[in-house]
Formats: structure tokens, C-alpha cells, sequence
């Protein structure tokens, strides 16, 4: 069989090398990475002179149309994705919000009906935990064997669950083959200082921040670590904002412990000074934006490789739903778009020379792939994985602005950014569906990819 695609002359970027050669596609699958591949008749070749050619990002986090703050966020699967795709993201984990009472196969069942017929990229689940009660603990292997082994507990929030419940699903998930996340913040303080700051009539987006401040993350991030080694069981946490946080991930990982944690742009890029802005309650997500400190040991966190992943918490909320809380940030819902600007932002810095084209690719894709099982079709520009594929144009200048966004949300945090570099193309197991600033996908056409069983037993990822 011929090959349908050649991407020929550019640079293939792994988490471990750059290098010159052209990469064929047959089947939607990469069937063939050499120094000079010949084009056959038929062969639709893709000239990548002076680009590189990079693996589609894998988006580990995002909540798309989630019921949250008394709203939905604005994203759906068809908007979510199609924002994806035109930032070079071409697989999300998406979490599933367990109703309670429900087993886990349901949970996935009823978000599968609504994401097949709409996403525009492939796609795949992390399943938030809210309910183990009785035999409902039990179903979450039946997850694992649907193709989503991992799960993540809230520390905070309403529907969190205890230390003990927190304890006993990580206990669970070791011989299952499950993967735990962790949001994690300490509930009582985000409630002693909420209460506090709403009594001293102190009600500006800046509380929002200061109701969860560094310590409240730290000492959630410290007894989650806590929890996970006592279990014996593995850790991924989920947007790492702090520093405190990162020094205990460092350790953990240190003494061996296979922590695993996730950080996201808008940590690496804002600090919590954006909450003093008019607008600052555009910027209101949890945990929130943190200082300078917080931001720099996330950044030499991620050049260490104490940090896995990069991932963006995507959970948009319309303007008029932000202003909800213009005059009490208890109202405002959590949660800020991201899903086109991951890969364009980290590969900006990539080109500014912050980080190495490699980092991004082990942070944004094959890290991903790795570990939430999905390493057998993505994350990585070699044979026998899925054409997704990113024509990377290092010359290229782009300042974001909400109006060249393609998702449905109304502003953008980040707005007026300027980027040194951007995707050009992107390649959704060998279709084209985003091309110089145009979405060319369809809805419907991602998939959903089912995840292998999580074992991870040590920290080298
Ligand atoms: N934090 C947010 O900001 N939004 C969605 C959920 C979350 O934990
Ligand atoms: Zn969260
Ligand atoms: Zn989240």
C-alpha cells in the first residue's frame, strides 16, 4: 500500500533529540521515519523546509461542557477540541465528573454519548471521584478494563472527599492497575479564610487569591504526598501552582516515590499580581495564579524533570458569567481557557530558548502518553503511532487575541501575549484539520482512545 502522506525536509523534534528526516503516513499511522523518503504516485507530500515536525499535544487536562459555579463551562466537546486542534493539540484527557451514586462505567458511558458525535480530535478520560461508597469502589476496575484507569479526588470543593476516603481509593487503585490524581488544597483553611475575608467585607478577585495562597496548596500537596506513600500507591498531581508543592514533589521523588506532577501555562506565565488587575476575576481558577517564587520553582522544577507534565486545565466561563462575582469573588466560577495556547506558549519559550524543543514535547505529548497509558498510539513522532502530527513554523510571530482563538469563550486571560513561533499545521491521525489559522476538521471525527492499566512504580517520568 502506498503511502497517502509525506512529511518531507523538516526537523522531527522527540523527547530526546532533533534531527532531519521525513516522515510517512499510511493508514493514519506513521509507517515510516528515514533520512529521504521518495513519494510515491498518489502521495500527497507536505513541504516542512525549515519547520519542524513535532507530535500533536496531549491536553492531560480539561473540562469541557462541566457543570461548575452554577454554570457550564463554555467549551463543549465540538468547541473544546476544535480549539485544541488549532493549537496543535490533538488528543485531551477529559474529566468526568462522577454523579453520585453512579458506577464508573456509567459515568463514562454517559460522557461518551455526548463527546463521540462531537469531538473534532481524539480524546480520552481521567474519571473525578466523588462516591466509593458501598460496591461503587469496586467499579473501578470495570473503568480500567473501558479503557480509563485513572481517577482523580478533590481535596476541596463540595463533593471532596475525606483523607480516609482519599486513602482508600489510593489503596484500591495498586492492584487494579489505576492511576489517582489529586487536586489538591487544604478545604478548611480556603474556608477559615474565605469566611474571614467576606466578614472583614473584603470581597475584590485579590481575596480570591489570598483565600488560597500558597500555604493552603502546600500543606494539601505535603499530606497527599503523605497519603500515597503510606498506601504505597502511585501519585499524579494535578496543576501544581506552588512551591512548597514542588519542593515535596522533588523529595518524594528523591527517595524514589513514584510521584508524578502536572503543571499548567498559566502558572508558568501570570503570578498572583493579575488579581489586582480590573479584570483580575477573569483570572480567578483554583488553585490559583501564585508569586514569583511559586512561579520560578515551577520553571526549574520542569528543567530538573520533577515536573512530568504540562497541561491546562481548560474550563472556560463567558465574561457576563465572570462578572457574576464583580463585587464577590464567590461567585465568580472557577476556571480560565487554555486548550490552543499550551503548545504555541511552551514552544514560544522554547524558541525564546528557555527550554529545549525536546522538554516540550517530553511535557506536553510523550510524558502524557506514558503515563495515562496511551503510549501505544500517542504522544511521540515514531513508527507505528498515530499520524498526529504538528508543522511547527519557528518564524512565524502570533499575538493571541480572543478574535483568532477557535473555541466559543468570549476573552482570553491570554490576550495580547506574543509568541515567537506557531503551529502551521496540524494533522489528526493523517487528516488535516487546522491549517494557517483555520480550522479544517470535523465534528465527530475524534475518537475516543482507550487507556491501558497504570503501573508505575518509579519516579522516571
Ligand atoms: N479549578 C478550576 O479553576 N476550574 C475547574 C475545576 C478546578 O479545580
Ligand atoms: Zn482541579
Ligand atoms: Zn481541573
Amino acid at each position: 500500500m502506498a503511502l497517502e502522506l509525506v512529511f518531507k525536509n523538516g526537523r522531527v523534534v522527540t523527547d530526546s533529540a532533533i534531527f532531519k528526516a521525513d516522515v510517512g503516513v499510511r493508514g493514519g499511522k506513521i509507517a515510516e521515519i528515514a533520512a529521504r523518503i521518495r513519494p510515491e504516485a498518489g502521495t500527497r507530500v507536505v513541504d516542512c523546509a525549515g519547520k519542524l515536525v513535532l507530535p500533536g499535544a496531549i491536553d492531560a487536562h480539561t473540562h469541557l461542557a462541566m457543570p461548575f459555579g452554577g454554570t457550564i463551562s463554555t467549551d463543549d466537546y465540538e468547541t473544546g477540541t476544535r480549539s485544541a486542534a488549532c493549537g496543535g493539540t490533538t488528543t485531551v484527557f477529559d474529566f468526568i465528573l462522577q454523579d453520585f451514586g453512579e458506577t464508573f462505567p456509567d459515568s463514562i458511558k454517559r460522557r461518551n454519548d455526548i463527546a463521540a458525535p462531537q469531538a473534532c480530535v481524539d480524546y480520552s478520560f481521567h474519571i473525578g471521584v466523588k462516591d466509593v461508597s458501598g460496591k461503587l469502589l469496586y467499579t473501578m476496575e470495570d473503568a480500567v478494563k473501558a479503557g480509563v484507569p485513572s481517577f482523580k479526588v478533590f481535596m476541596v470543593y463540595d463533593f471532596g472527599v475525606t483523607d480516609g476516603v482519599f486513602y482508600e481509593v489510593l489503596d484500591h487503585s495498586k492492584s487494579i492497575g489505576a492511576l489517582i490524581g489529586v487536586h489538591a488544597e487544604n478545604n478548611d483553611l480556603v474556608n477559615y479564610f474565605t469566611n474571614k475575608f467576606v466578614a472583614e467585607k473584603k470581597f475584590g478577585a485579590w481575596y480570591h487569591y489570598l483565600s488560597r495562597p500558597e500555604a493552603v496548596e502546600g500543606e494539601a500537596d505535603v499530606r497527599a504526598i503523605n497519603l500515597a506513600k503510606a498506601a504505597g500507591a502511585p501519585l499524579y498531581i494535578v496543576h501544581l501552582a506552588n512551591k512548597q508543592g514542588m519542593d515535596a514533589v522533588t523529595a518524594a521523588r528523591d527517595e524514589g516515590f513514584p510521584v508524578f506532577a502536572e503543571t499548567c501555562p498559566q502558572y508558568l506565565y501570570f503570578t498572583s499580581d493579575v488579581y489586582k488587575r480590573p479584570d483580575g476575576r477573569n483570572f480567578v481558577c483554583s488553585p490559583p495564579m501564585k508569586g514569583r517564587a511559586s512561579q520560578k520553582a515551577l520553571w526549574e522544577g520542569i528543567l530538573r524533570g520533577d515536573i512530568s507534565t504540562v497541561a491546562t486545565d481548560h474550563c472556560p466561563f463567558l465574561k457576563k458569567e465572570k462578572d457574576w462575582g464583580k463585587a464577590d469573588f464567590r461567585k465568580i466560577p472557577n476556571g480560565c481557557a487554555g486548550i490552543e495556547n499550551m503548545y504555541p506558549y511552551m514552544l514560544s519559550e522554547a524558541n525564546k530558548g528557555r527550554l529545549s524543543y525536546s522538554k516540550v514535547v517530553e511535557v506536553c505529548a510523550t510524558n502524557v502518553a506514558k503515563i495515562f497509558g496511551i503510549a501505544h498510539r500517542k504522544g511521540a513522532i515514531e513508527v507505528g503511532r498515530d499520524a498526529d502530527i504538528v508543522v511547527y513554523d519557528p518564524k512565524l510571530r502570533f499575538t493571541i487575541t480572543n478574535k483568532k482563538m477557535h473555541g466559543a469563550t468570549d476573552h482570553t486571560i491570554w490576550e495580547g501575549a506574543e509568541l515567537k513561533g506557531y503551529p502551521e499545521q496540524t494533522w489528526s491521525r493523517g487528516r488535516l484539520v487546522f491549517q494557517d489559522g483555520k480550522f479544517l476538521g470535523e465534528k465527530g471525527a475524534g475518537e475516543f482512545v482507550a487507556a491501558k492499566p497504570i503501573k508505575l512504580t518509579t519516579p522516571d517520568l
